[in-house]
């Protein structure tokens, strides 16, 4: 098969020395796909063709490529100081920033803890919550609980609590106890849902059956993806956070939301603990803060959790924990400024009105080839293929590299299709994105 018109820019002996992540290396070397640029909803390629990007990079570009005052702010703050120790030293736009976040997060989730990506904003979160337990003299509840088809990074202790399976089998025991609530996954009653499926909040019960095997005193957060992002855009059932929330609550369990797809807009929300309407104690975020431009990542807690730690020697650290380039001053900067432009077009509210428009493009794909559900909420969607005979994923990928080869950048996960814009996407990529995937479909075996 002819992936991709192939003119790469760089000889094959100088594509050896990156080990790509999540990446078919030896694939991808032999026939690159190679970015050389991006501006607004597009990249060029190295070869001078233009790639729709339906997909925000990788869920992270939510104000679209090379947008001007992050441009510049970055640019500015790098010629104005490069870096500031992060520990026992300030700089104000760490300061700027968090006060901002804290201000979009939901209801009393109010102080915020910075790192450099999703993975390091999960384990924070995961340390947090065992510190905070053991602050107030719960030292025993150590057991961190995931959920099958979680994603939570790659560090060990996202991958402990994460649910998918070649994520961790390669990698030994992971953390000491952890257990799993089920995926909330269930085609046979949910497919073609728009929005929030109507079955499946029973599976919040799950939680029960943990709490009594494990006892709630040794149990000291539950983790989940609002709406599960990796796995193939799962969207909560309705009612099914509002359960966890109050079986958390009851038994005196953190509940944990990983919102590094979700936060600033994916949904149409600042968060989708906003859309949602159920206020977790923590919420890690990453991607969409700086709308990608520059690394960074971070969790906000509630000042309750906060308000914990800050007791003791006034000269003491309250936490044993940070990283050299916490609150980096050029993620700041594009964070502060991504932020501003976020609020300054509106783009929350953009999503939230382009929503329906997309909702019904990706809909109109049920009954096109090999198309098994559906599914979507804000401006994500996620489109299910028949996994073909013997080789799962073959499909998925496929389309993936011939959506491609014909000009749109979506994601794959095994047989299931990704889309996820950025926020300023216009009824005209939508068409685009969709009437290139049916094209591909009906060409597919
Ligand atoms: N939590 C969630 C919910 C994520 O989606 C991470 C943590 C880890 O973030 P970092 O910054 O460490 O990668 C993620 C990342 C995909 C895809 O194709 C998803 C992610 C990253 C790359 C690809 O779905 N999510």
């Amino acid at each position: 098969m002819t992936i991709l018109s192939d003119t790469p820019a760089l000889a094959t002996a100088e594509l050896e020395a990156y080990w790509m992540p999540f990446t078919a290396n030896r694939q991808f070397k032999a026939k690159p796909r190679m970015m050389v640029r991006a501006e607004g909803m597009y990249y060029t390629t190295a070869d001078g063709r233009q790639i729709l990007d339906g997909f925000a990079g990788l869920w992270c570009c939510n104000a679209g490529h090379g947008r001007k005052p992050i441009v510049e702010a970055i640019q500015r703050q790098a010629a104005t100081m490069d870096y500031a120790p992060a520990f026992q030293m300030g700089h104000p736009l760490a300061f700027e920033l968090a006060s901002r976040i804290a201000k979009m997060a939901p209801g009393s989730l109010d102080h915020v803890f910075f790192c450099n990506s999703g993975s390091e904003a999960v384990d924070t979160a995961l340390k947090i919550a065992l510190a905070w337990h053991r602050t107030r003299g719960e030292g025993a509840r150590t057991r961190l609980i995931g959920r099958e088809r979680g994603y939570h990074g790659v560090g060990f202790g996202g991958i402990s609590v994460g649910g998918i399976p070649a994520n961790r089998k390669m990698f030994g025991t992971q953390l000491a106890g952890v257990d799993h609530l089920p995926h909330t996954h269930l085609p046979e009653r949910n497919a073609f849902s728009r929005g929030q499926p109507e079955h499946g909040a029973f599976l919040a019960d799950e939680l029960e059956r943990l709490v009594a095997l494990h006892d709630a005193s040794t149990i000291a957060a539950v983790i989940v993806e609002p709406m599960a992002g990796s796995t193939g855009v799962l969207v909560p059932p309705k009612g099914y956070l509002e359960r966890l929330r109050a079986i958390t609550k009851k038994h005196g369990i953190l509940l944990i939301f990983d919102e590094v797809i979700t936060a600033f807009g994916r949904v149409g929300t600042n968060f989708a603990a906003d859309l949602f309407g159920v206020e977790p104690d923590m919420i890690t975020f990453a991607k969409g803060v700086t709308s990608g431009a520059v690394p960074m990542g971070g969790v906000v807690v509630s000042s309750e959790i906060h308000k914990a730690f800050m007791t003791g020697a006034p000269g003491a650290i309250e936490l044993f924990h940070g990283y050299t380039y916490s609150a980096h001053p050029l993620a700041c900067a594009a964070g502060v400024a991504a932020l501003q432009l976020y609020e300054d077009e509106d783009l929350f509210g953009r999503a939230r009105r382009m929503a329906p428009k997309f909702e019904e493009a990706l809909h109109s794909l049920k009954g096109a080839p090999h198309v098994i559900d559906v599914r979507n909420i804000g401006l994500v969607g996620g489109i299910e293929l028949k996994s073909r005979d013997g080789a799962p994923g073959a499909r998925g990928f496929e389309t993936y590299l011939k959506c491609f080869e014909k000009g749109v950048l979506v994601r794959n996960t095994a047989d299931i299709i990704a889309l996820a814009p950025a926020l300023i996407v216009e009824d005209k990529h939508i068409d685009q994105m969709v009437s290139t995937l049916r094209g591909v479909l009906g060409e597919l075996a």
